[in-house]
């Protein structure tokens, strides 16, 4: 059943939006006008975003963290889930007003270039970033692309839906970046946040064996409850090189890492612990954070070092079929908009297991 947000697709003239106006915050939510629909420009859409994930990126990007500048004022989030209520005149999108769509943070790109050619399509110097250089998902009605935006499959309800379009994907991505087979171990770090805790679960349609790395008895539970066969606490660990390696039955390691921490430190030892020809999958976004590699020993055991960014639009309905099909459950407590500020504080200091959902239309 439609919830009556869902179903209302008329359209204000104002709205709810949280948003900064200098790097550091404060974030604010405050009444901003709706962008209507003869001011949409051909291939825009007019979301009614229902829900919204919080990802670990719109803190980095609040902070300011990263070597790239972000507009301002800026209404951050790019796991919207919602609705199209409006689409710009001349639109070449076979999209319709009432169809359900996910903001992902890919929000547009040229689609010509070679990279979007590739599939490569976060890779676009074009591209345009949702919550970073166009207004993202934290606001109720969201101007977005056609040619991005993602059809949510039937069946999935929205508030699932939301976080597969930034989390879910890159996992998903990631892990076929790792070039595991079924049968092979992957290390995943940060696997009780937002990205791990789905990384775990897309591993193990894969066929891949888990080793969850992160921190305390709600994450550890989380981690052993979707299916990681072992957990390593990074504060109880001295030396983590040798808790991976003897983590694995033959004490080579695991197969790949995908390394999903927000913290440079799990970047440290992973080109160490992996085991022979194995991989490293770059993933989380520490600002100022090296990947130390010894070039002796990454030549000696041809080892791999790979970045994965999001991923395409094919990519994102494939990680969205699976969490249709029941496959993927994202961990989330859903809460209002006015609490943003109070999650990005729980989110620094790494109290999170899962992912927040916000619902924007909550009193
Ligand atoms: O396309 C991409 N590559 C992409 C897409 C989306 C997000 C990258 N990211 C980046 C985010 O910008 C962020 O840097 O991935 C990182 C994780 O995002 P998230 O999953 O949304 O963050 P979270 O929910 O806060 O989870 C981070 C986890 O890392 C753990 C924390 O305990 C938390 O559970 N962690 C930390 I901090 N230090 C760790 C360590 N040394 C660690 N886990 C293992 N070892
Ligand atoms: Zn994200």
């Amino acid at each position: 059943m439609p919830s009556r947000a869902e179903s209302d697709l008329s359209i204000p003239t104002r709205q709810k939006a949280a948003l900064f106006r200098r790097q550091g915050g404060p974030v604010t939510v405050e009444e901003v006008p709706v962008v209507q629909p003869e001011e949409l420009k051909p291939n825009q859409a007019l979301v009614k975003v229902i829900y919204s994930g919080v990802c670990h990126t719109d803190l980095h990007a609040m902070l300011g963290d990263w070597p790239l500048e972000n507009k301002l004022p800026l209404i951050g989030g790019h796991e919207g889930a919602g609705i199209v209520v409006a689409i710009g005149e001349h639109s070449d999108t076979d999209l319709k007003i009432g169809d359900k769509v996910g903001i992902k943070w890919i929000a547009d790109c040229c689609l010509k270039c070679e990279m979007c050619r590739k599939g490569y399509e976060p890779a676009c110097s074009k591209a345009q970033c949702s919550g970073f250089n166009v207004d993202g998902s934290f606001q109720q009605y969201a101007v977005s692309y056609t040619r991005q935006l993602s059809r949510i499959p039937d069946g999935l309800p929205l508030e699932d839906a939301a976080p597969i379009l930034c989390a879910g994907v890159t996992v998903y991505k990631a892990l076929k970046e790792s070039g595991c087979q079924a049968g092979d171990t992957i290390a995943i770090p940060g696997a009780g946040g937002g990205l791990g805790h789905l990384a775990i679960q897309y591993a193990n349609i894969m066929g891949l064996r888990v080793i969850a790395i992160d921190t305390g008895d709600e994450k550890r539970d989380l981690c052993s409850k979707l299916g990681a066969e072992k957990w390593i606490d990074f504060t109880q660990v001295d030396d983590i090189v040798k808790a991976l390696k003897d983590a694995t039955e033959d004490g080579l390691g695991p197969h790949a890492s995908i390394v999903t921490s927000s913290s440079g430190k799990a970047y440290e030892q992973a080109m160490e612990y992996i085991r022979p020809h194995g991989t490293v999958v770059a993933v989380g976004l520490p600002p100022s954070a090296k990947v130390n590699a010894d070039v002796f020993w990454t030549v000696f055991l041809s080892k791999k070092l790979v970045g994965s960014y999001v991923g395409n639009r094919q990519e994102a309905a494939e990680a969205l079929q699976f969490a249709a099909a029941g496959k993927i459950k994202t961990k989330y407590v859903i809460q209002p908009l006015s609490r943003l500020p109070m999650i990005y504080e729980q989110m620094h200091s790494g109290q999170l297991a899962g992912r927040v959902v916000l619902d924007l239309h909550a009193e």
